[in-house]
Order: C-alpha cells, then sequence, then structure tokens
C-alpha cells in the first residue's frame, strides 16, 4: 500500500509558505523556483520511495560537493551544461537563429582576466618544456557573411600535459596555458602553446563518487575552450576536442559536437616533432547588445 500526501492541498499549502508566499519580501523569481524544487522534491521522495538514510545520504553529499567546489563538475558530468546548448539551440532554432559555430559547453574551470595579446602570443609559461609536443595553434574568425573579422577577442583557455588547469592547479604559473588574443586585420589569431592532455575528474572527489555509483568514468578528451567575441556579434562559447582522442566521442562531459573535432597533425621537423591545429570561427549577428556578452555565471576571478 503506497501513501501519497505530496499532491494534497494542505501539503502544497505548506511549501507555498516555504517558499516565502506568505510574505511581500524577497525575491518572487526565487520563490516561484523554490516552491517548485520543494514540491518536485517531495513528489520524487514519494514517487520513488525515497529511504530516510538515502535521503542523509544526498544531504551529506552535497555538504561535501559544494565543499570540494565541484558543484559545476557535477553538473557538467551529469549533462545538464550540455542540456542547456540543446535548450538553447532549440530556442534559437524557433526563433529562426541559424549559422555560425556550434555552442558547446563552458565547463567549470574558466578565469577571468588573462593577459591580452594581438595576433599571436605563446600561452605555455615554459615548465613543460621537453615535457609537453609544441603546438601551433591558429585560425580566423569570420562574420556571418564569411568576412574576416578583424578586433574579435578570442578568450581561450586549455590544460597542461597531465590535463590540469591554472589556478585550480596551483603548482601552474598564473594564467598559464590562458589567453586573449585580438585578432589582426585578416581576422586572424596564432598560438603557440603545448598539445593539452585531457581532463579527469579527482578519483578521490565527490563527482567522480557519483559517477563510480552510475558506472561511468569521468575522462574528457583532449580540448581547447574558447569565448570568442566582437561588437555588433553574438557572444560564442565553444571548444575544440582533438581529434585522435580515446574519449573524443565518449566525453563524460558531453562537449563534443559535430563541427567542434579539432585536426591535429603532428609534424617532424627539424627541431623535433610538433602538432599544428587549425580551427575556424563564424559568429553569428547580436540581435540585441546583451547577445554581445558572455552569461554572467559567477567564475573564478570575474572582473568588475
Ligand atoms: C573540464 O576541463 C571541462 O572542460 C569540463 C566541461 C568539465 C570538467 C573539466
Ligand atoms: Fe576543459
Amino acid at each position: 500500500m503506497t501513501v501519497t500526501i505530496s499532491h494534497t492541498a494542505e501539503v502544497q499549502r505548506f511549501f507555498e509558505e516555504a517558499a516565502g508566499f506568505g510574505n511581500d519580501e524577497g525575491n518572487p523569481r526565487l520563490k516561484r523556483i523554490v516552491q517548485r524544487v520543494l514540491q518536485d522534491t517531495a513528489r520524487l521522495i514519494e514517487d520513488l520511495d525515497v529511504s530516510e538514510d538515502e535521503f542523509w545520504h544526498a544531504v551529506d553529499y552535497l555538504n561535501r560537493l559544494g565543499g570540494r567546489g565541484e558543484a559545476g563538475l557535477l553538473v557538467a558530468g551529469l549533462g545538464i551544461e550540455h542540456f542547456l546548448d540543446l535548450l538553447q539551440d532549440a530556442k534559437d532554432q524557433q526563433a529562426g537563429l541559424a549559422g555560425g559555430t556550434p555552442r558547446t559547453i563552458e565547463g567549470p574551470l574558466y578565469v577571468a582576466g588573462a593577459p591580452i595579446a594581438h595576433g599571436e602570443v605563446r600561452m605555455d609559461d615554459g615548465s613543460e618544456d621537453g615535457v609537453g609536443t609544441l603546438m601551433h595553434l591558429q585560425g580566423q574568425v569570420f562574420d556571418p557573411q564569411g568576412q574576416p573579422l578583424a578586433g574579435a577577442t578570442v578568450d581561450l583557455w586549455h590544460a597542461n600535459t597531465r590535463g590540469t588547469y591554472s589556478f585550480f592547479d596551483q603548482s601552474q604559473s598564473d594564467y598559464n596555458l590562458r589567453r586573449r588574443i585580438v585578432t589582426d586585420a585578416e581576422g586572424r589569431y596564432r598560438a603557440r602553446s603545448i598539445v593539452p592532455s585531457g581532463y579527469g575528474c579527482d578519483p578521490r572527489g565527490p563527482t567522480q563518487e557519483c559517477l563510480d555509483l552510475l558506472g561511468r568514468h569521468g575522462q574528457r578528451p583532449a580540448h581547447v575552450h574558447f569565448f570568442i567575441s566582437a561588437p555588433g556579434h553574438r557572444h560564442l562559447t565553444t571548444q575544440i576536442n582533438l581529434s585522435g582522442d580515446k574519449y573524443l566521442w565518449d566525453d563524460f562531459a558531453y562537449a563534443t559536437r559535430d563541427g567542434l573535432v579539432g585536426e591535429v597533425v603532428f609534424v617532424e621537423g627539424e627541431a623535433g616533432r610538433h602538432a599544428e591545429l587549425k580551427f575556424d570561427f563564424q559568429l553569428q549577428q547580436a540581435q540585441a547588445s546583451a547577445d554581445e556578452q558572455r552569461s554572467s555565471r559567477p567564475r573564478a576571478l570575474q572582473e568588475a
């Protein structure tokens, strides 16, 4: 015999009270969302017959997840961040907005305020000389008509040979493998860097703990992240995921998409082996000035 009470007017009124519906203070939008979370949680507890042990383990899990700063990692790993891309794609299609380089998730490891260069820059600090493979990464940014966009900002970041990111990996120098490059008169950007390795979740962290219970790995293919922006154009958040990686189409964060695979070419030169990666981007027109900016998602070292 199953007992359910979450649908009753009494319980619904109780959660409306808990969500602040009975007062005129606070934030109405947040109240609406909290009321829904409470009501849906109650329903889930009933429908799946969640035990008290299961419930309190989940509460403890959230404490540990936040304590380790992994909430953004978990939402990527559970595919919610990718879902937001799918939803935006569907809204764009509905609105008749099409064309340009596909978007894909930002992930939790951006740091604002990277050094700015014009045309070209070296991204690595030399600490992995002799360990990493030299990589020449370059391409052009185009407008919707296929004309090169001069003065676009290419804000890019990637992992080192161990798959870790500066700032979050405190053993790396500040802004290692993070730069902003302003495109030249031909819309071109050029970076000298090192071939990144794929990221793996901390095997002892709460995200991997959840993934283990789902029977899943926590690995990403090697990739390079991009924010691309230019006046009058729609901000683009995307990534290049590198060809030949074992996890290219088995990404725990579901970021690899058609049109976002970068073909890495390894070249044997006189100075040894290096990699070449060419990737062009095309932006959409901005419909409103807010479209030119990235989301206001809280990020490390957020600029004022
Ligand atoms: C990453 O490097 C990343 O890009 C994502 C999406 C999640 C975790 C680590
Ligand atoms: Fe990443």
